[in-house]
């Protein structure tokens, strides 16, 4: 669509806009919204197919509702496209999960229809039953409605809200966007219950039955509610799905068609006049109105830039890249699992992002999928563990700080043999600040029994995966970065490292960089930097986080009085912070400076981009290093720096 073929869309500024088109017309709208989508996110990438599908709930959401002051809480985020397109954001499209750009999920500061921030999942029913009590408490009086998917429902904090809200008996509506989808197929045992009867004729034919009666009762004004009610006792009296919902003490309607705006509105406009809590179950389809994306809903949840005919994935045309970690790790998983069979692999809904979609392809028995449980996904684990299987789980690090208290005190206490992997450990790029993985080492450093490693590349990963796995008894991270890994040469062979034993990548004489994980490759470009400079640079590869090599340690603290600590995790807390403490107790008199992130939530860009404006990128880090060294010292050869 050109521009100039929008009737409604850029003219819709805020949702006031929104409601004085005509309902009839409100197809139209959502034809608009699908096209500029497409249109927009074909060019940058982003997230797709969920927004795809709450294309008509966002707009009767915003039609019906008087927001801002009725407030609707997304779960997660990703879905809330449409909702930014209609509450002001429509030409910031354009700059979604770039650099200074739009967030890619719900965000309180950039819009007052963003009500709650959001980007992990199964937190919408629980903060809009917050909400709703402080309504309550102010005397004032607006709906709140929380919008969650499917998938969302497999957290186990979705069912803690709706228990506690059938508790508090407070007006509030939750909308159950049902896709039957997570990023990959759900694994909600209730779906295969909707699935089943949605399927049921009879049951159609009645649900068609009521919605083309109430359909044609427009006209008649009140009288519709009235209908409604009694088709609503109807319903209920046949449909079961809802025992599950009214066992938490909710009103439940559904399953209702979530692409047909007249049966949106009709639902949305009744049940704002109910008291206590409600769920609308609504039925949508993932990707709706693209069809590479109807077709390939798990492929087409996030993308990079697509070619719009086809769907496909436009990739720059320059040489091969490496494998990612992910990769690297699914595959030298299932090398590992086919000569171990008790090693079995666990993901919380996340078998692609994770590479573990690898084990699931070739050894499925030994693959566990468990939903967006991370809680769960991880005392699952320490029960197979006190059973001698060795329980690999991995889990982004960011959606592991949800698993806190399950690490601590059903693994590691027990002192469980669990291998945790934690994939994009450090700064993720533009889902931004609710996914960058920046705490796991200060969040697990400090538990008794832990190991904690990262590699400097692939190769090291493998080993590490294969120490973790065969080497130690007791709890065990690995811990790395998103993205393509070094392309070094890898062994088929896997060797054990030592445990606790870093190594000298460089020798130097000015100062000491003591790096771990993705931090090594920057330091040995840093080094690089430093020699034009005639700075003499040596470079250390931690490699462990815990136990820390107090043998290097003890070696440095003698030979250097500048030593500098690079990591991609929060300086509060990380490894530089170990150091700190273990210079303390040997009373090491060192000047020690540390290279890390700062203690607060960082924004979206691309890595590279947040690397550099933290000055963590070897040209950051160089000049960080020259500033220091500047007011100490000579350099090596006599030069004054
Ligand atoms: C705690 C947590 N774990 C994992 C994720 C990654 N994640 C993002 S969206 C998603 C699937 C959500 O499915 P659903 O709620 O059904 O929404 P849909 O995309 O189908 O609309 C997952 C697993 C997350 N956001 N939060």
């Amino acid at each position: 669509m050109s521009t100039n073929e929008y009737k409604y869309l850029f003219n819709i500024n805020s949702p006031k806009d929104l409601r004085i088109i005509p309902k009839g017309e409100l197809k139209i709208v959502c034809d608009e919204i699908r096209s500029y989508m497409i249109d927009i996110i074909s060019q940058i990438g982003g997230h797709f197919g969920a927004g795809l599908g709450a294309v008509e709930l966002s707009v009767a959401l915003h039609y019906v509702l008087n927001t801002p002051v009725d407030k609707i809480i997304w779960d997660t985020g990703h879905q809330a496209y449409p909702h930014k397109i209609l509450t002001g954001r429509c030409d910031a499209l354009k700059t979604i999960r770039q650099f200074g750009g739009i967030s890619g999920f719900l965000k309180p500061t950039e819009s007052k229809y963003d009500v709650f921030g959001a980007g992990h999942a199964s937190t919408s029913i629980s903060a809009a039953l917050g909400i709703a009590a402080a309504r309550d408490f102010l005397g004032e009086n607006y709906r709140v409605v929380a919008v969650i998917g499917d998938g969302a429902m497999t957290g186990g904090m979705a069912y803690e809200a709706m228990n506690n809200a059938g508790l508090q008996k407070r007006n509030i509506t939750v909308i159950l966007n049902d896709n039957n989808m997570s990023i990959s197929n759900n694994v909600w045992q209730v779906s295969n219950y909707f699935t089943g009867l949605i399927a049921n004729p009879s049951f159609n034919k009645f649900k068609a039955n009521i919605w083309d009666l109430t359909g044609k009762l427009d006209e008649f004004g009140d009288r519709i509610r009235k209908i409604v009610a009694r088709v609503e006792g109807g319903v209920k009296a046949i449909i079961t799905p809802g025992a599950l919902f009214e066992a938490f003490g909710f009103r439940y309607f559904g399953p209702i068609n979530g692409h047909n705006l007249n049966q949106l509105t009709k639902i949305l406009e009744y049940t704002n006049n109910l008291n206590g809590p409600i769920l609308i179950h609504v039925s949508t389809q993932k990707g709706k109105g693209y069809k590479p994306a109807e077709d390939d809903s798990q492929k087409l949840h996030g993308v990079t830039p697509f070619d719009k005919i086809t769907g496909q994935s436009i990739k720059p045309a320059n040489q091969p890249q490496p494998k990612s970690y992910t990769q690297i790790f699914g595959d030298s998983l299932v090398e590992l699992a086919r000569s171990n069979e008790k090693i079995v692999g666990i993901t919380a809904a996340m078998p692609d992002g994770t590479g573990l979609d690898a084990l699931q392809k070739n050894l499925p028995e030994r693959f566990f999928d468990v939903g967006i449980a991370e809680q769960h996904a991880v005392t699952f684990a320490a029960g197979l563990a006190t059973q001698g299987m060795i329980p690999v789980v991995a889990i982004y690090s960011t959606f592991l700080q949800r698993a806190f208290d399950q690490i601590v005190h059903d693994v590691a206490l027990q002192k469980l043999h669990v291998v945790f992997v934690i994939d994009r450990a450090g700064l993720v790029g533009a889902d931004g600040p609710t996914h960058h993985g920046t705490f796991d080492l200060s969040y697990l450093r400090f538990i008794p029994h832990m190991t904690i490693m990262a590699p400097k590349d692939e190769a090291e990963l493998r080993n590490m995966l294969y120490t973790a796995i065969e080497k130690i008894k007791g709890p065990v991270a690995i811990r790395y970065p998103r993205g393509n890994a070094l392309g070094v040469t890898i062994d088929e062979n896997y060797e054990a490292l030592s445990i606790g034993k870093s190594e000298v990548l460089k020798s130097g004489t000015d100062a000491v960089l003591l790096a771990i994980g993705s931090m090594v490759d920057y330091s040995l470009q840093t080094a690089l930097i430093l020699e034009k400079e005639n700075i003499s640079l040596e470079v250390v590869n931690l490699r462990f986080i815990k136990p820390l090599d107090t043998q290097i340690l003890d070696n440095v603290f003698k030979r250097f009085d500048k030593i500098f600590i690079a990591e991609e995790n929060s300086i509060e807390g990380g490894v530089g912070s170990a150091i700190l403490e273990y210079a303390a107790k040997v009373k090491a008199k060192v000047d020690i400076e540390l290279i890390g992130l700062p203690d607060e939530f960082i924004e979206h860009g691309t890595q590279s981009e947040l690397h550099k404006m933290l000055k963590i990128d070897p040209k950051g880090i160089s000049e960080r290093i020259i500033t220091e060294l500047k007011s100490v010292y000579k350099s090596s050869n006599g030069v004054v720096i």
